[in-house]
């Protein structure tokens, strides 16, 4: 903790630290809550960006300054309350910097957002609510003035995702591969429909634009009522396929159990959740999205459970070397997971289809 301590005080704006508590949510960056000794002062998040996963930090907080000082920007134009709790802060470190670099580690803070909350998992109001918000946010982006750079480059593209696990395939660098080859064959076999984004993107038939990116359920914070405040976890926010923010928010959202789940009988995929989520995101993002990026919805839905599964896959058949994992098995339990979901969203997707349809 002494050190912690000593990373702090490069934070001119943190006075006295009372406690600094580990959280364990994000499977990326490991992350503190900073409490202060002044019951008026604000508490603080504190992370250790991890550096291996974003190699450009100066790139990363980049992108971070411009969209939070633009959707500051645009909330004020709006006349909100509450800012505060609807955007997030970094504050500078001592030079003028939003991170302080110790020599070896990545650090930087932002303030926590008082009477917040994370849930676990999100209730048809609340998913209506959070697909308004994810809309909005999109849209609030949109006219952003800088460009914003790849934090990773290739992140939501499947066909690279393809490469990197035929990489691990030949590698086979843990000797696992024996135990998956019958998993891998048959994740292979949808491939090429999985792929289909990135070839729509290079004839000019598909949009980037700016995401989330990890619009998992944990990664937003919600009021006492449920409601969406703000979305947090800003480090993949970058140019990407709307695919990517309404895939991966149904990913956690409409499963009926954890991304983790070992009993692949109890996840299945919660028609509710899609369509109260469905309703919103179309509601407040229709006025920019084109006629085939709202038809290949449900395909986004298929999409992120498998894109999930074909990176804790690679992971576990490189020997774990990308995700935080609390047990060996972990990420081929996850995959395991993650594809059983991905067969669900499939057998759901004339329903969604359906759906949508109506909507419009
Ligand atoms: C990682 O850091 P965290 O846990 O929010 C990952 C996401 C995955 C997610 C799976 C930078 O997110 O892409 O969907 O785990 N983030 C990165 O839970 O790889
Ligand atoms: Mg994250």
């Amino acid at each position: 903790m002494d050190h912690l301590n000593e990373i702090i005080s490069y934070f001119p704006e943190v006075k006295e630290v009372r406690e600094i508590i580990p959280l364990t949510a994000g499977l990326i960056n490991q992350t503190y809550k900073v409490t202060t000794a002044d019951a008026d002062a604000c508490d603080y998040i504190l992370q250790c960006i991890n550096h291996q996963v974003f190699q450009n930090v100066d790139l990363l907080q980049h992108n971070i300054e411009c969209v939070t000082r633009h959707i500051k920007e645009k909330l004020e134009k709006a006349h909100e309350t509450d800012i505060k709790r609807k955007v997030l802060r970094f504050i500078p470190a001592n030079d003028g910097k939003t991170y302080h670099f110790d020599g070896e580690h990545y650090w930087r803070m932002c303030e926590f957002i008082p009477d917040s909350l994370t849930l676990d998992a999100v209730t048809p109001e609340s998913s209506y609510l959070v697909g308004l918000k994810f809309g909005e946010f999109e849209a609030m982006l949109s006219d952003l003035p800088e460009e914003l750079g790849e934090t990773i480059p290739d992140f939501h593209n499947m066909e690279f995702r393809m490469k990197q696990l035929q990489e691990a395939v030949a590698k086979d660098a843990a000797g696992r591969m024996e135990k998956v080859r019958t998993l891998v064959d048959e994740i292979e076999k949808d491939a090429d429909e999985m792929c289909q984004a990135e070839r729509l993107y290079r004839e000019g038939k598909l949009p980037k634009r700016i995401c989330h990116c990890d619009t998992k359920v944990s990664n937003m914070m919600f009021d006492k009522d449920g409601k969406v405040l703000c979305v947090i976890d800003l480090d993949t926010t970058m140019p990407s396929f709307v695919f990517s923010d309404f895939g991966d928010f149904l990913r956690s959202a409409a499963n009926t159990s954890r991304e983790d789940e070992p009993d692949l009988e109890k996840i299945h995929f919660n028609m509710e959740i899609f369509k109260a989520f469905a309703k919103g995101y179309i509601e407040s993002a229709k006025s920019f999205l084109t006629p085939l990026e709202i038809e290949m919805l449900p395909f986004a839905v298929k999409l992120f459970p498998y894109m999930q599964a074909v990176r804790f896959l690679t992971d576990y058949i490189n020997g774990d070397t990308y995700y935080q994992i609390q047990y060996a098995e972990h990420n081929y339990v996850r995959t395991l997971a993650q594809y059983k979901l991905y067969q669900e969203a499939k057998k759901a997707e004339p329903e969604m289809k359906a759906y949508i349809a109506a909507l419009l």
